[in-house]
């Protein structure tokens, strides 16, 4: 039985963040995708008191089973819908995550993915490449000032987002599971209900979360509430939209577009019907991914479960009820 708590590490860790973890623990190494029960003894497991792992890793009840000193699980995610939190909860495991820090990334990517839809951006480059730009001009497309922007789910995502809108000129509108405080103190978006977001808004951008209740929930109905002429935007997860309902959506003209960073299976498959629309902008799930907000991520990470087994309250908790 080894005197220092063991914990499992599931993601690339940077050195120097990595030495801070094995000067305090023993570390395991599973790779994403492999389960602990599978790939680790009972004896290892009977000592593995947390884990550093990513949203590919489920955290289910299963799971914890096989760790019965787990205590704290630390996503390198700010989203959590790879966690059943009720079973964590019964377990007393405590959950983090990675809020904040990634805000500006992923809205960067919102933002720039309504300007590739609007602009046709990505297509103007393949036009100029091809060289038919001899040939002739590259069709107008359209202006976003003075258009609408609706957010679906305001958080501090959402209020990055809404400020980036604000700041071309578009009006801001949003719906939530309730008034947001800060965005109306800041006067960033206006409530709307949610027929009126999805029939009022040029650029629609979903920024829920992935739960029970929000799983498919932008389908059929939502779709044909959209203007034609309405793009709409996913950085939050795959699954909140039906993506066989976008697509026919897409086909048959319900909506002009769609910039998706996440869909329901990544990495996406070149055979995927979303790969050959022409009104799609596809990105590899790359919100957050830049080399700064990567590594204040994996900090946070780290610095949560060293916290969190240490005895300090970690920065950042999805379950802080459990916390002392
Ligand atoms: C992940 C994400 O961090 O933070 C999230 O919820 O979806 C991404 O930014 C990334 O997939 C690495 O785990």
């Amino acid at each position: 039985m080894t005197t220092r708590p063991r914990v499992i590490v599931s993601v690339p860790v940077p050195e120097d963040l990595r030495a801070e973890l094995a000067g305090r623990f023993d570390i395991v190494d599973v790779p994403v995708g492999e389960r602990p029960a599978e790939v680790l003894s009972a004896q290892v497991r009977a000592d593995i008191q947390g884990q550093l792992i990513t949203p590919r890793t489920r955290v289910d009840d299963d799971l914890m089973q096989s760790l019965p000193r787990l205590r704290v699980s630390s996503n390198f995610a700010v989203g959590y819908d790879n966690v059943d939190l009720p079973a964590a909860n019964r377990r007393k495991v405590l959950i983090c995550n990675t809020p904040n820090v990634l805000n500006n990334a992923v809205a960067d990517v919102t933002l720039g993915l309504m300007l590739c839809l609007a602009r046709n951006l990505v297509a103007g480059d393949a036009f100029v490449r091809s060289g038919a730009w001899t040939r002739g001009p590259f069709p107008l497309t359209h202006d976003i000032r003075g258009k609408t922007f609706g957010l679906l789910g305001m958080g501090r995502i959402g209020r990055v987002v809404a400020r980036g809108a604000q700041a071309f000129d578009m009006k801001v509108i949003y719906h939530n599971r309730r008034l947001d405080e800060e965005t109306e103190a800041l006067g960033l978006a206006s409530y709307v209900d949610r027929d009126t977001l999805f029939r009022d808004a040029d650029v629609l951008c979903v920024l829920v979360p992935l739960t029970a209740e929000t799983r498919h929930s932008v389908g059929a109905r939502e779709f044909a509430m959209m203007k034609p002429t309405a793009y709409l935007i996913n950085t939050a997860r795959g699954a909140v939209l039906d993506e066989a309902a976008l697509i026919e959506a897409l086909r048959s003209g319900k909506i002009a577009g769609a910039g998706l960073d996440v869909m329901e299976t990544e990495p996406l498959p070149a055979d995927s019907p979303l790969c050959s629309l022409p009104n799609v902008v596809l990105q590899a799930h790359v919100g957050s991914a830049t080399h700064e907000t990567r590594r204040a991520m994996m900090e946070l990470a780290v610095h949560n479960l060293i916290d969190a087994l240490s005895g300090i309250r970690p920065t950042a908790m999805v379950n802080p009820e459990l916390w002392g």
